[in-house]
C-alpha cells in the first residue's frame, strides 16, 4: 500500500504531454509500442490518446477545454470538449494495466471525469461532491487505477452534467483483453452516439433543451461529415457504440446480420448470442456488434427517421395531398419567393436548393451513386470490397455491383390493376361508419 502510494506521488510530480488533435478526420490506429500488446480500434472521425509509461504506470494526460468543432462540411459549432476535440479522444487501455489520468480543467467552470462503466474504486469514479472534490478551472486532478475486465465504457463529467454533456464532454473508453487472441476481430470501430440542439444560423448549442435536439450524430458529426465504415469482404467487424444522447437509438445494419458481442459489463459469451440487424441502444449504455463482411454499400443508420435528419423544425403540418397551388399564388403576390413543401412527401428537400441560414446544414444531404440520399444525421456507409488491404480505412468510393444484382425500371405496359368492389371517398365526402350497438359491456 505504502508503495503504491509513493508512486503514485513520483509519477504526479511531472505531467505527461497533452497531445491535441483539431482534424476531424478519422487517425489510423494506434498501435502500442510500448506497455502490453492489443489489437487497437479506430475512432469514427477521431483519434486515440497517446500515453507514456513512468514506472510501468500508464500515463495519459486529459484537457477539458472549449473547442470548435466541425459537425460536417459547412457547419461548426462551439463546443466543450478535450485535448482540442469533441468528443474526446478515445482512450485505449489492457486489463491488468495501472494507469493514471491527469485531468486539467480549462473549462470557464468545475469538472470531474466518471469512467462510465470501468470496475474501480469508489474514489476514483468522478462524482462531483459525492467521491471528490469538483476540479476547478485552471486545476488537474489525478486519476489512478487498475484495469479489471475488458470491455467498451465510455467517460463524462459528472458536475454539471446537462450543460457539459450538451455541450459534447465525452470520449469512449476501451479496455483490451489480457491475452490478445481473446475476441480478436479483423476491424474494430467505435463511435459515441451524440446530439445537440443549434438553433438555424446560430454556433453554440442550447444547454437546457430536454428531448427536442436537432442534430443527430455520431462522435460530433452528421452525414455526409461521418466517415464510411471500411472493410474487406469476408472481414470479422466489430463496431462499439456508447450512447451520450438523452433518448435511445436502434441502430440498424443493412446487409449481413450482426451478433451483439459486447454489453455495459463486457463481453457475451457464444452461447448467449442470437442473430440480428437492428440492436437498441438505451441512454447511457454501449454496445458492440460483430459480423462478417459482405461485399456491398450497406447502410447502417439510427431506425428513428427523425435521427437521419438534420436541423429541422418538427412543428410543422403534414401537407401531403393537400393542394396549395391557389394558396400559392396568392402568398406570392406577398412573397416572391415563398416555396410550397411537403405537398407530395418531403424527398424535395434533399434536392433543394434552397437559402439557409449560414452556419446551417441542409436538413437531408448528401449526394450517392444514384442521386440525393435523403439523409442526414445519424447515417454512415458500411463499404465492403474485396480488395480492401489489411489496415487500409480510406474511402474505397461508390460500390460497383456485379451484372444482374442491381435493381431496375420496368418499362413494359402498365395496365390498371383489378381493384375489390367496396365504399370509396371522393375528396369532399367523409364516410363515417358509426358503431353499432352502444358501448354495453365495455
Ligand atoms: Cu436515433
Amino acid at each position: 500500500m505504502l508503495g503504491a502510494t509513493a508512486v503514485s506521488r513520483v509519477g504526479a510530480a511531472s505531467l505527461p504531454e497533452a497531445v491535441i488533435q483539431t482534424s476531424p478526420d478519422m487517425q489510423p490506429p494506434l498501435i502500442p509500442t510500448t506497455g502490453r500488446p492489443y489489437n487497437p480500434v479506430v475512432t469514427l472521425n477521431g483519434w486515440t490518446l497517446p500515453w507514456r509509461m513512468k514506472n510501468g504506470v500508464k500515463e495519459f494526460h486529459l484537457v477539458a477545454e472549449p473547442v470548435v468543432r466541425e459537425i460536417a462540411p459547412g457547419m461548426k459549432v462551439n463546443l466543450w470538449g478535450y485535448n482540442g476535440q469533441s468528443p474526446g479522444p478515445t482512450i485505449e487501455v489492457v486489463e491488468g494495466d495501472r494507469i493514471r489520468i491527469f485531468v486539467t480543467n480549462k473549462l470557464p467552470e468545475e469538472t470531474t471525469v466518471h469512467w462510465h462503466g470501468v470496475l474501480l474504486p469508489s474514489g476514483m469514479d468522478g462524482v462531483s461532491g459525492l467521491t471528490q472534490p469538483a476540479i476547478r478551472p485552471g486545476k488537474t486532478f489525478v486519476y489512478e487505477f487498475v484495469l479489471q475486465r475488458s470491455g467498451t465504457f465510455m467517460y463524462h463529467p459528472h458536475a454539471d452534467e446537462m450543460t457539459q454533456m450538451a455541450m459534447g464532454m465525452m470520449g469512449m473508453f476501451i479496455v483490451h483483453p489480457k491475452d490478445p487472441r481473446q475476441m480478436k476481430v479483423d476491424r474494430d470501430f467505435v463511435f459515441l452516439l451524440n446530439a445537440y440542439d443549434v438553433d438555424p444560423g446560430s454556433a453554440t448549442p442550447k444547454v437546457n433543451t430536454m428531448l427536442d435536439f436537432n442534430l443527430w450524430t455520431w462522435n460530433s458529426r452528421a452525414f455526409p461529415g461521418i466517415d464510411p465504415l471500411v472493410a474487406r469482404t469476408g472481414d470479422r467487424v466489430r463496431i462499439r457504440m456508447g450512447n451520450l444522447t438523452m433518448t435511445s437509438h436502434p441502430i440498424h445494419l443493412h446487409g449481413p446480420h450482426f451478433e451483439v458481442t459486447g454489453t455495459d459489463g463486457g463481453w457475451i459469451p457464444k452461447t448467449a448470442r442470437w442473430p440480428e440487424v437492428t440492436t437498441d441502444v438505451a441512454v447511457g449504455r454501449m454496445r458492440a456488434i460483430e459480423f462478417d463482411a459482405l461485399a456491398g454499400d450497406w447502410a447502417f443508420h439510427c431506425h428513428k427517421a427523425h435521427h437521419t435528419m438534420n436541423a429541422m423544425g418538427h412543428d410543422v403540418p403534414t401537407m401531403i395531398g393537400v393542394d396549395q397551388k391557389d394558396v400559392a399564388d396568392k402568398v406570392r403576390k406577398l412573397i416572391p419567393d415563398y416555396m410550397v413543401m411537403g405537398e407530395r412527401g418531403m424527398a424535395d428537400m434533399g434536392e433543394m436548393e434552397m437559402p439557409l441560414p449560414d452556419n446551417t446544414l441542409p436538413m437531408m444531404t448528401g449526394q450517392g451513386p444514384f442521386g440525393a440520399i435523403g439523409m442526414g444525421g445519424m447515417f454512415s456507409v458500411v463499404k465492403v470490397r474485396d480488395d480492401v488491404k489489411p489496415g487500409d480505412y480510406k474511402d474505397p468510393g461508390w460500390y460497383k455491383h456485379p451484372a444482374k444484382t442491381l435493381a431496375y425500371e420496368y418499362t413494359g405496359g402498365l395496365p390498371n390493376p383489378a381493384r375489390a368492389a367496396g365504399p370509396t371517398a371522393d375528396k369532399t365526402t367523409l364516410i363515417v361508419r358509426k358503431p353499432m350497438g352502444g358501448h354495453e359491456g365495455h
